[in-house]
């Protein structure tokens, strides 16, 4: 029997390893794989003299570890072009979500719409992504905000990844906003969310981790600390949607519960990003968001960088306010808008991105013991990937899973 199943090989590679000095670049490379892990990686010359099944020159494309979107709320019914074009007009995002707009409005679509309907308008939204070199997606819940339609929205979201061949990660997002029925209740809609959905939940295991948004249009922070207790009580992880509109201490928050991420910041104070370091969270910066919404405050950048804060960049693909379902698209918004590098863009969109999801143990880089989902780009550089607008460079994606 081979030892690998493949061997790539005339290969430049980009292995965002932790521990490599910017993109960890291997000039004129290979790597093995064996089991859908890859188990050898290096300069060609160093190659060891093992037989694979299948040997393949990739003529001196580039490997990049395959991308990841850590933040999207990419299954929902309907859309908000309307309040879109409200927007543009003026009218603010608070004020359409105080007159029963906003993500009530895509709450009433979510809630109407069947599995099935709500699973074949996401399908094409998870096939661009893979089309864009994405291998794994997070998928939130928050727009049933009902025991049956949250579990509804994520069955959807699991089922999309074993449809289309994505690695689905699941987030319960029940505290997304207070639904109709408990208008002026927030607190019996968090004791519900508590004693029912959390455990059901978690015991079929269909979430990977829980957030809520820690806003004055949707949580207080001690509702939220209501049910984050839960969630740890349960072994769930947390991330936090933090300070996108105002300070509400947010990333502090998200800090004392040890989240995983912290996501937005763009009015996260100078304590806040401290908090954040010191917890090890990740921010996770999500730049659709801050341009259909017009924001002008950008994310405390300079901070996050000097304090060391790993910086990741989803799409936020939702129908409110980050109508985008391209990671690729938030990439570039992150280097214009932002001012991050193609690297910390690249490093955003892979190995911390990984670390947002918790996933740094088996995704994120091309390194030894890692899965085997690799992008394989026809570009001169890896910065390239942050340079052109949409114009496609991906030649192809592995998918550990495929192999
Ligand atoms: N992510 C969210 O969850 C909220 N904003 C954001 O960027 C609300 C999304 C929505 O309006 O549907
Ligand atoms: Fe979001």
């Amino acid at each position: 029997m081979a030892d690998w199943d493949l061997l790539l090989t005339d290969a430049r590679i980009a292995t965002l390893g932790v521990e490599a000095p910017e993109y960890g670049e291997i000039a004129d490379g290979a790597l093995a794989i064996a089991d859908g892990l890859i188990d050898w990686i290096g300069p060609r010359a160093d190659l060891p003299s093992s037989s694979a099944t299948t040997t393949r020159s990739v003529s001196g494309r580039w490997l990049t570890p395959a991308l990841i979107d850590c933040h999207t709320h990419l299954v929902f019914g309907g859309d908000r072009s309307e309040e879109f074009e409200q927007r543009l007009q003026g009218r603010s995002y608070e004020d359409i979500a105080k007159a029963g707009g906003g993500i009530l409005s895509t709450v009433s679509a979510t809630r109407e719409a069947s599995a099935d309907e709500l699973f074949d308008a996401a399908l094409p939204r998870v096939r661009s992504l893979l089309a864009e070199g994405v291998a794994t997606v997070e998928i939130k819940s928050g727009y049933g905000l009902d025991v049956e339609n949250e579990l509804k929205m994520l069955e959807v979201a699991r089922r999309l990844g074993e449809s289309s061949g994505i690695n689905v990660r699941t987030t319960l997002l029940a505290a997304h906003t207070v639904p109709p029925e408990f208008n002026g209740k927030a607190d019996d809609y968090i004791d519900l969310i508590c004693s029912e959905l959390l455990p059901d939940v978690a015991e079929r295991r269909l979430a990977d981790a829980v957030d809520a948004y820690c806003e004055s249009i949707a949580f207080s922070a001690p509702q939220i600390a209501k049910l984050f207790r839960k969630a740890n009580e349960l072994g769930l992880p947390v991330k936090l949607h933090a300070d996108q509109l105002s300070d509400g201490g947010g990333a502090e928050l998200a800090a004392f519960f040890n989240a995983l991420s912290a996501d937005h910041l763009e009015y996260t104070s100078a304590n806040g990003v401290e908090a954040m370091a010191k917890a090890g969270a990740t921010a996770v910066l999500l730049p659709g968001a801050f341009l259909s919404l017009g924001e002008t405050q950008q994310p405390p950048i300079a901070a996050l960088r000097s304090n060391a804060v790993p910086i990741a960049v989803g799409s936020d693909c939702n129908p409110g306010t980050s109508p985008m379902c391209s990671l690729r698209n938030a990439i570039l918004l992150a280097s214009r808008l932002f001012g991050l590098t193609p690297l910390e863009c690249l490093a955003g969109t892979t190995r911390e991105a990984a670390r947002a999801l918790g996933l740094s143990q088996d995704r994120g880089t091309l390194e030894v013991g890692k899965r085997a989902d690799i992008a394989i780009w026809d570009i001169g550089h890896p910065r390239e990937i942050t340079y052109w607008m949409g114009t496609p460079q991906l030649a192809e994606l592995l998918l550990a899973d495929m192999i």
